[in-house]
């Protein structure tokens, strides 16, 4: 329990404004002390997260956010981490209190449910109160639950309502889900070289490597000067091949046609992106604006070394293959003005949870910009397309189909 990644856990965030018994209910969950609890407005100040099996619903984090009408630099700060955690949930509870009239802030937050697809549920806390009359009808049809949290029989029934969802809430998939059977071989290729952390492997392939522990398979790693002589040593056929992107070139020419061959990143980009709409975005590669602006993302400041992917290699790789006078620039934070570029490419995104790669793809989607990530585009650089789509069902016939 305590090694499966938190975002391949169901992410519960329960949000509110301050005082409306969000760390109550929490630890009526919990049926203990897990968040502190107060009658002073603004006592949970930064996100509380604790591990929970909670019935069909499975292993979940659950989060308790500090109050949605804090104030001050410190409260607009505490809002911001606040709805950091919202975005990446995959469903919330909206705490609000039954005896109070709704706050502008809890009205801007519906509003702001009600335009996202992510399942959710009001709580209507301190039921064991008098009903404010302007609380009547806030939260819209049965999309709430009364709770009384000095009653902790009250969340058993949230629970229950919580489970109920169980189908529609969107799980973020494992990286190798759906690609392999149990007793699998599976080879793994990571080159060692100046841009490979010290003394560690990096989280996609840490999380594949236990993946494929949790599905019986067995897993092979090779650095890629290694894999040839591996290779024709195994008795066993691999059923897949994962490498490093970077190595791609090399390793596709050491192993026969016919072996099925992907990437790390193209693991991640169905785990954390939307696939479809990166194959869709390779046709903004042909024609592409002689002097075009391309913006490549980054999720987290991971350790930068001298010839660094984002950096120099993607860079380089691009003007020598799209356009020479090619204009990057390289940010972990989202545009503000999204179509003032022509191409977004995002590095893999380990370190985000599906949702909030999702919020990030769904600003360049509306604005029609084109994405890709650090792995499909080296794919594609190297020649490697549609081979290294083919282990995802429909996804090389996509490439085919988008010309
Ligand atoms: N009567 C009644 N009191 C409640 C209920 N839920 C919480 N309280 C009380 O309301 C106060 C605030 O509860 P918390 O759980 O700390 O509220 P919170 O939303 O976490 O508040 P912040 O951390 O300040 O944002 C405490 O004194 C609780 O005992 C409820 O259902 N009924
Ligand atoms: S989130 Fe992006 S930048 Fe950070 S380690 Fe993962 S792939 Fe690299
Ligand atoms: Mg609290």
């Amino acid at each position: 329990m305590t090694s499966t990644p938190l975002a391949e856990l169901t992410t519960i965030v329960i949000a509110g404004i301050r005082n409306a018994g969000k760390s109550s209910l929490m630890n009526n969950l919990f049926k203990k002390n897990v968040a502190i609890v107060s009658d002073i407005p603004g006592t949970t100040t930064d996100p509380v997260t604790r591990k929970i099996e909670l019935g069909k619903l499975g292993m979940c984090a659950v989060t308790d956010t500090a109050g949605l009408d804090d104030t001050g630099v410190l409260g607009d700060l505490r809002v911001q981490k606040s709805k950091e955690r919202l975005i990446a949930a995959d469903l919330l509870l909206f705490a609000s209190p039954v005896n109070l009239a709704p706050l502008p802030q809890e009205q801007a937050f519906l509003g702001w449910l009600k335009a996202r697809k992510i399942p959710w549920i009001g709580v209507a806390t301190f039921s064991d109160q008098l009903p404010h009359p302007d609380k009547t009808g806030f939260f819209p049809g049965n999309l709430f639950i009364s709770q009384d949290n000095f009653n902790p029989e009250s969340a058993l029934k949230l629970v229950e309502r919580m489970e109920q969802l169980h189908q529609k809430i969107n799980r973020e998939i494992t990286p190798v889900e759906g690609l392999v059977k149990e007793q699998d071989l599976v080879l793994l290729v990571t080159p060692i070289d100046l841009s490979a952390p010290a003394g560690r492997l990096i989280l996609p392939q840490v999380e594949t490597i236990r993946d494929l522990l949790d599905r019986d398979c067995a897993a092979l790693i090779v650095k890629e000067r290694e894999l040839s002589y591996f290779y024709k040593a195994l008795t066993i056929r691999p059923s897949l091949v994962i490498t490093d992107s970077q190595a791609f070139h090399k390793v596709a020419a050491d192993l026969p046609e016919d072996q099925a061959l992907t990437s790390f990143s193209l693991l991640f980009a169905r785990k954390k992106g939307d696939p479809a709409y990166f194959i869709k975005s390779l046709k903004a590669l042909k024609n592409f604006p002689e002097t075009g602006r391309v913006l490549v993302m980054e999720a987290c400041s991971h350790h930068c070394q001298a010839e660094d992917l984002g950096r120099v290699k993607i860079p380089r790789l691009f003007r020598q293959m799209v356009g020479s006078r090619v204009e990057f620039v390289h940010s972990r934070q989202a545009p503000e003005h999204p179509k003032e570029w022509d191409l977004i490419i995002h590095c893999g995104g380990c370190m985000l949870t599906q949702k909030a790669m999702e919020a990030r793809l769904a600003v360049f989607r509306e604005n029609r910009v084109p994405v890709l990530n650090y792995g499909l585009f080296l794919a594609w650089a190297h020649g490697l397309l549609p081979r290294a789509l083919e282990p995802f069902f429909g996804l090389a016939d996509l490439y085919t189909r988008s010309g």
